[in-house]
């Protein structure tokens, strides 16, 4: 690992452009349960049937509970120290680009300036019905949230399975990682499609590919370097 992290320095000393995708594991130091792992939030209940619109139009109430759970024990958490390398690892970037698959904003609060949501947020909230929406940062909401424009439902304001991601937001990340000299995925399953697709294109494009995870994931096959640890405590030795 030594020989990788200084490799990974004397790229970093020529002002590098760099890219970085990170998923739930990123979080997970700062006591953000992941989605896949033994404490994971889908434990029992699967993704799809939860973070999708045909679950949400099933039993909007069930739906609700398991996201203001999930807004509860949000509310409270931090940035850890592999959120704030992040932010550090910005200013010796002559470009920096981070995509991000997380829906806690713990990057906005690390510090960290444009952050692409591929993923949207958990704090926004938006009506089914009309275009009433608000950022409801860590604020608790009603168990039957509606909109108080027209009464109609609200919804989480993040990507459910089967549906697009914001408008334009891949093709910002996808030219971000053409460009990159160098492009980190830290902290995911790569499992979740497109945004996992950017690690190949990463690899494509001729960028120094650094895969940081507890585990070997699908992305590890395109990996240049694979530091395997927590994102944590990995990080910062970067810096
Ligand atoms: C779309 C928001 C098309 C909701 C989320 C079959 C094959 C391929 C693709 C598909 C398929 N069937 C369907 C699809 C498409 C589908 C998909 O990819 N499904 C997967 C499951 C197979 N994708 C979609 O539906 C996407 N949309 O394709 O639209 C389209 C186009 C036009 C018009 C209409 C439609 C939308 C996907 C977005 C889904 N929403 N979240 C919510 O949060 O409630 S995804 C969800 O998973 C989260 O956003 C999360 O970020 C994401 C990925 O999970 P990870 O972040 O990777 O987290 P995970 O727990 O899995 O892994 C954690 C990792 O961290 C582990 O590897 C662990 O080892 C590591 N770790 C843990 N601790 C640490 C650590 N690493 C370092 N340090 C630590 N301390
Ligand atoms: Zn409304």
């Amino acid at each position: 690992m030594k020989d990788s992290i200084d490799d990974i320095k004397a790229i970093l000393a020529l002002r590098p452009k760099i890219a970085v995708l990170t998923g739930a594991g990123i979080s997970a130091e700062s006591g953000v349960p992941t989605f896949r792992g033994s404490d994971g939030y889908w434990k029992g209940k699967s993704a799809e049937d939860l973070a999708s619109m045909q679950g949400f139009s099933q039993d909007p109430h069930g739906v609700w509970e398991w996201y203001n759970l999930r807004r509860q024990k949000l509310k409270d958490i931090k940035p850890n120290p592999g959120h704030d390398a992040l932010v550090r690892l910005e200013e010796l970037a002559s470009s920096f680009t981070l995509v991000t698959q997380n829906v806690d904003r713990l990057h906005q609060q690390a510090g960290s300036g444009q952050v692409l949501e591929l993923h949207g947020s958990i704090w926004p909230v938006r009506c089914m019905d009309c275009d009433y929406q608000e950022d409801r940062f860590q604020v608790d909401l009603p168990a039957e949230p509606r909109c108080p424009d027209c009464k109609g439902w609200l919804r989480p304001g993040v990507v459910w399975f089967g549906e697009a991601l914001p408008f334009g937001i891949m093709e910002k990340a996808d030219h971000a990682v053409r460009m990159a000299d160098l492009f980190f995925i830290i902290g995911t399953s790569a499992v979740v499609w497109p945004a996992a697709g950017l690690a190949w294109t990463a690899r494509e494009a001729g960028a120094k590919v650094v895969e940081i995870n507890l585990e070997e994931t699908p992305a590890t096959e395109v990996a240049h370097i694979s530091l395997l640890g927590k994102s944590g405590e990995i990080l910062p030795q970067l810096l």
